[in-house]
C-alpha cells in the first residue's frame, strides 16, 4: 500500500539518513501528513496542513522560503525512496502545496460573531477566559443556564466558538500556549459544573461507548458528543484519549455497546482510526455495533469517514445524537 511505502520511507529510508533529518527540520510532520493523504488519495489533507503550516509560520515572521525549502527537500529525498509511480503522486501532492505558499498567507476568520445566537455571551466569555477570569466566565455560564438557555446550546454556541478561536489565536502567534491550555483546562472545570443539568433524564435504553483515538490528545469535542448523548437519555462510557485497542473492544463488550464513537483532530492519526475500526470489526463479540467517527479531517473532507470504513460521520454533536438514533432505527 502507498501508506505504508510513504511510511517506510518515513520510519526507515528517509529518517534513517540523519543528514536529511538535520536539514528538513520538521520535514518528517509533513511527510507524515503526506503519508497519510497519500493512503486516502486525498491531497486536500495536506495542502490543509500546508495552509496551516504558512500562515502559522507567517505569523511568526518565520519566510515561507523556508517551508517551501523544506517540502522541495521532502519531494527530491521521496524520488528515490518511492517507486517511480508513486513518487509522481507523491510529487503532485508536494507541487499543490507548493503552489499554495506563492499566495500570501491568510488571517483565518474569528469564530466569534456577536450577530450570531449567544454571540455576546461567547465574546464575554472568551474575554474573560482571556483576562485569567475563570471565576466570571463560570458565572457567566450559569447564569445563563440559570436563565433557561440549555446546556446544548452553551457547548455549541459558546464552548465549541470558544475552543476553536482559542486555537486560531494561538496559530495567529496572538496568545500563548499557556493562555490556550489555562481556557482548555477552565473550559472543562466549567464544562463539569454543568453535570447536575446532565444527569436525571429519562434512559432510552441505548448504550455509547466514546473515545479519541489514541495518540491524539483532543478530547473535548468528544466529550461533548458524549454529554449531548447523555443529555438524550443514553448510558454513556467515556474513555477519554489514548485507550488502547483492546480495552477499548472489552468496553464495547462489556457496556453492551449500540454505538462506539471515535474523534481525531489530527490528520496523522487517521490511519490508526482505520486500524481500530478494522480490529472492532474482526471481533465477533463486536459484530452488532455501529461506528461513528467525527472531528477535524471528517468536517474537512466529507466522504471520508465511508473510506475509513465507519458506519456514519456527524459534524457536530447535535447532529451525532441524530445520527447514533438514526443508525440504530435502520
Ligand atoms: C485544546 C487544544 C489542545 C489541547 C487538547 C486538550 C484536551 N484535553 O482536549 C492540547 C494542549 C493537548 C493540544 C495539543 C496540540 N494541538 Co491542539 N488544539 C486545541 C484547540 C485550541 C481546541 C480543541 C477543542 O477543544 N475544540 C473544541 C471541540 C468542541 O471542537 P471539535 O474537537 O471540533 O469537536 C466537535 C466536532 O468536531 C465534532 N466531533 C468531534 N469528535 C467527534 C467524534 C464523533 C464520533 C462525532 C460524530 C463528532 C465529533 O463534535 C464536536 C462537538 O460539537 C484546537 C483548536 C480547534 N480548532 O479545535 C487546537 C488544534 C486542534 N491543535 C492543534 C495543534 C497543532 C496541536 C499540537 C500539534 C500543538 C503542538 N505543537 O504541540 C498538539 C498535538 C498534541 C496531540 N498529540 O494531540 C491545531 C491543529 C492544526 C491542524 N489542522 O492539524 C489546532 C487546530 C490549533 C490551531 N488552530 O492551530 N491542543
Amino acid at each position: 500500500m502507498l501508506l505504508d511505502a510513504a511510511a517506510v520511507a518515513a520510519s526507515g529510508t528517509i529518517l534513517s539518513r540523519q543528514h536529511l533529518i538535520a536539514e528538513s527540520g520538521d520535514a518528517s510532520l509533513h511527510l507524515q501528513y503526506l503519508a497519510q493523504a497519500l493512503a486516502l488519495s486525498q491531497p486536500l489533507l495536506f495542502t490543509d496542513h500546508v495552509r496551516w503550516a504558512r500562515d502559522k509560520a507567517e505569523a511568526r515572521q518565520i519566510p515561507s522560503m523556508e517551508l517551501h525549502a523544506r517540502l522541495e527537500r521532502l519531494g527530491e529525498a521521496l524520488k528515490t525512496s518511492l517507486p517511480a509511480g508513486e513518487a509522481a503522486t507523491a510529487r503532485s501532492y508536494l507541487q499543490e502545496g507548493l503552489a499554495l505558499l506563492e499566495s500570501s498567507a491568510s488571517m483565518p476568520a474569528s469564530f466569534v460573531d456577536q450577530e450570531q445566537p449567544l454571540g455576546l455571551l461567547l465574546q464575554d466569555y472568551l474575554k474573560a477566559m482571556l483576562a485569567g477570569d475563570r471565576q466570571g466566565a463560570s458565572t457567566m455560564i450559569l447564569d445563563a443556564v440559570a436563565r433557561g438557555v440549555s446546556v446544548k446550546e452553551i457547548y455549541l454556541k459558546v464552548f465549541q466558538p470558544c475552543q476553536w478561536e482559542i486555537g486560531r489565536l494561538w496559530q495567529m502567534n496572538q496568545i500563548s500556549m499557556a493562555q490556550e491550555h489555562y481556557c482548555t483546562a477552565a473550559t472543562q472545570l466549567i464544562m463539569s459544573q454543568l453535570y447536575p443539568h446532565m444527569f436525571g433524564v429519562e434512559r432510552v435504553g441505548k448504550t455509547l461507548v466514546a473515545t479519541s483515538i489514541a495518540g491524539d490528545l483532543h478530547e473535548i469535542g468528544v466529550r461533548m458528543v458524549v454529554d449531548i448523548f447523555e443529555l438524550n437519555g443514553w448510558d454513556t462510557y467515556y474513555l477519554g484519549s489514548n485507550t488502547p485497542a483492546a480495552s477499548i473492544i472489552e468496553s464495547i463488550c462489556q457496556e453492551g455497546a449500540n454505538v462506539l464513537a471515535i474523534s481525531v483532530t489530527l490528520t496523522l492519526y487517521l490511519g490508526a482510526v482505520q486500524d481500530l475500526i478494522q480490529r472492532v470489526r474482526a471481533d465477533p463479540r463486536c459484530a452488532a455495533v455501529k461506528i461513528v467517527v467525527g472531528g477535524y479531517p471528517f468536517n474537512l473532507v466529507p466522504n471520508l469517514w465511508q473510506q475509513i470504513g465507519a458506519d456514519g460521520c456527524a459534524q457536530d454533536a447535535a447532529q451525532a445524537v441524530e445520527l447514533g438514533n438514526r443508525l440504530l432505527t435502520q
